[in-house]
């Protein structure tokens, strides 16, 4: 096999976001495009050779061509072991659990996660290293700084390896091992929850369940776990059949994106549904008429981990992202375990789970997890709730209202305006870091704010400090505003505002307008008619 050197020049604007790179497909498809950035990647680390690599995604347009040229490249930069899900498939918690349990130096995920796929949509890449979690921001910013001066590649010939077939091929060079995506990661499922308890609620005639895997990666984990493993009926799980463009929807599990799965458990009294993202590492969690904040599952998770075999023994601390509601700290503080704020993005909270600081964390944007993995995984979360619901034979809505008699209870919501400009996006997000010092003491209708500034994250572990994450504006009466532009878009800038209020009012049922206050004030102090001339978010969640 012959190591061919490549000359390439720099493509701009090769920065990985939130997580990974993600541009549009067209953008990807220019030649040497990939190239460049899977040899910064490479080039990142201090040595690949002799090592083990997982390459797999969410199944999206573009996945398989980037495959072939991700296998030819990890050859020839010494790779000895490749690791490959069957045709290309590996869930983003699976990929991580593939990699962990491998021994492997880390792994390739192929996926734009929740936006839309196809040939005019986008794709994404990220490198996660050999705890299985995302790269760390030290890490993402060589690779960058990696792609603004790369002159060469490298890559091997080879004809194109057939990833479809479970198996294992010696080229000499390197081994190629396809394995099935999904076995490793069921059994995982398997030891970590009480199965039997399950399978008894899941097949029996009182309990009825939907889950949407919304023509996206967790179709064929949520057969294999859900139908055959836990004998639920087989029209318990729908869109299970992953599709390239996702059946050219937006593979997003929100009440908006997963209206299908809404109106069944509604129309049909449906007793539990669920719905996954892209790459399978996001949840959606509902009731009959009762839609569970990802904020509140977290903390009701928290509250509940004594009743799975896993967390019987306590959880070790939770962590959550700074724009998360704080229900879940409340738990933290009665069960006097550990409790994280960090930025926005899972690569945050490996260093604490890593450490044996935390074992739960999550994010507002239906992300929850634990230290079985090191990436968000979607149907661990849901497998949470069942396993609960069977535990204590109480309905969503009971559980949630008992936390809240409990706990308290945060409203919260996340207002979104996509694909603004980006220098306006700028100028507003400017604007309002110079306006910070001066808030704090000032009252807005009769309510004082205690705290604004801009969120800074210090590592407990490696000691590495993040700047700039988001604005934070407290009130005195547990109200909250979180401001930040979003590091996952493909077009523009989006803005994300985040309000949120504490409250012992179990009855409000009208989130938006509860804190239809907050967000008016939001509007002012952060000026985004003015800026980009927008007047309503375009989603709301
Ligand atoms: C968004 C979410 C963030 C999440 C990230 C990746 O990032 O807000 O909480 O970790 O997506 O999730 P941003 O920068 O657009 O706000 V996924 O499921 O897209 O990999
Ligand atoms: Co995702």
């Amino acid at each position: 096999m012959n190591r061919n050197i490549i000359a390439t020049t720099p493509f701009p604007g090769q920065k990985p976001g939130t997580s990974g790179l993600r541009k549009k497909v067209k953008v990807f498809q220019q030649p040497n495009y990939l190239e460049n950035f899977v040899q910064a990647v490479f080039d990142s680390i201090d040595s690949c050779e002799g090592q083990s690599l997982v390459i797999g995604g969410d199944g999206r347009y573009f996945n398989r061509e980037a495959i072939q040229t991700i296998i030819k490249m990890a050859i020839a930069n010494g790779f000895e072991t490749l690791i490959i899900g069957q045709s290309g498939i590996l869930s983003t918690p699976a990929a991580s659990c593939v990699v962990r349990k491998y021994k492997a130096l880390g792994g390739l995920v192929l996926s734009a996660s929740h936006n839309p796929g196809g040939p005019d949509e986008d794709f994404g890449i990220k490198f996660n290293r050999s705890n299985g979690g995302p790269a760390s921001e030290a890490q993402t910013d060589k690779i960058h700084q990696i792609t603004e001066s790369i002159s060469q590649y490298y890559t091997v010939d080879l004809d194109p390896i057939d990833i479809d077939r479970v198996g294992e091929v010696d080229l000499g060079m390197a081994k190629i091992q396809v394995i099935d995506p999904v076995s490793d990661y069921a059994d995982l499922m398997e030891e970590l929850f009480d199965f039997a308890a399950m399978k008894q609620l899941l097949s029996g005639p009182d309990f009825r369940f939907r889950f949407d895997a919304m023509h996206a990666v967790t179709g064929p984990y949520a057969q294999e776990i859900f139908i055959n493993r836990l004998g639920a009926p087989k029209e318990s799980v729908i869109n299970a059949v992953p599709k390239e463009d996702f059946g050219g929807h937006h593979p997003d599990p929100n009440l908006v994106h997963a209206a299908d799965l809404v109106n069944q458990v509604n129309e049909q009294a449906l007793d539990f549904g669920a719905a996954s993202d892209g790459d399978g590492d996001r949840n959606m969690i509902i009731g009959h008429q009762f839609y569970v904040n990802p904020c509140d599952s977290l903390a009701l998770l928290a509250a509940n981990a004594q009743k799975i075999p896993a967390y019987k023994n306590g959880l070790k601390g939770v962590a959550r992202s700074m724009p998360t509601s704080r229900a879940v700290d409340r738990v933290a503080d009665k069960l006097d375990i550990n409790c994280y704020e960090t930025p926005t993005g899972w690569k945050f909270f490996g260093n604490l789970m890593d450490d044996g600081r935390i074992s739960f964390c999550g994010e507002e944007s239906f992300g929850t997890s634990s230290d079985h993995v090191r990436e968000k995984d979607g149907l661990w979360a849901v497998l949470c709730w069942i396993n609960i619901l069977a535990a204590t034979g109480l309905s969503v809505a009971e559980l949630v209202k008992d936390h809240w008699k409990t706990y308290g209870r945060d409203l919260f919501t996340r207002h979104d305006y996509e694909a603004i400009a980006s220098d306006s996006a700028a100028k507003m997000m400017e604007t309002l870091n110079a306006s910070l010092e001066g808030l704090v003491g000032q009252s807005f209708s009769g309510v004082q704010v205690t705290l604004a500034d801009q969120f800074s994250y210090s590592d407990p572990v490696d000691g590495s400090v993040s700047n700039n994450q988001g604005v934070r504006i407290l009130f005195e009466n547990g109200g909250r505003i979180v401001v930040r532009l979003s590091g996952t878009g493909t077009s523009g800038a989006t803005l994300r505002v985040y309000l949120d209020q504490f409250t012992q009012d179990e009855s409000i049922t009208d989130t938006q307008a509860a804190l239809s206050t907050l967000i008016d004030l939001a509007d002012q102090l952060i000026g985004i008619e003015k800026f980009t001339g927008r007047t309503e978010p375009d989603v709301v969640t």
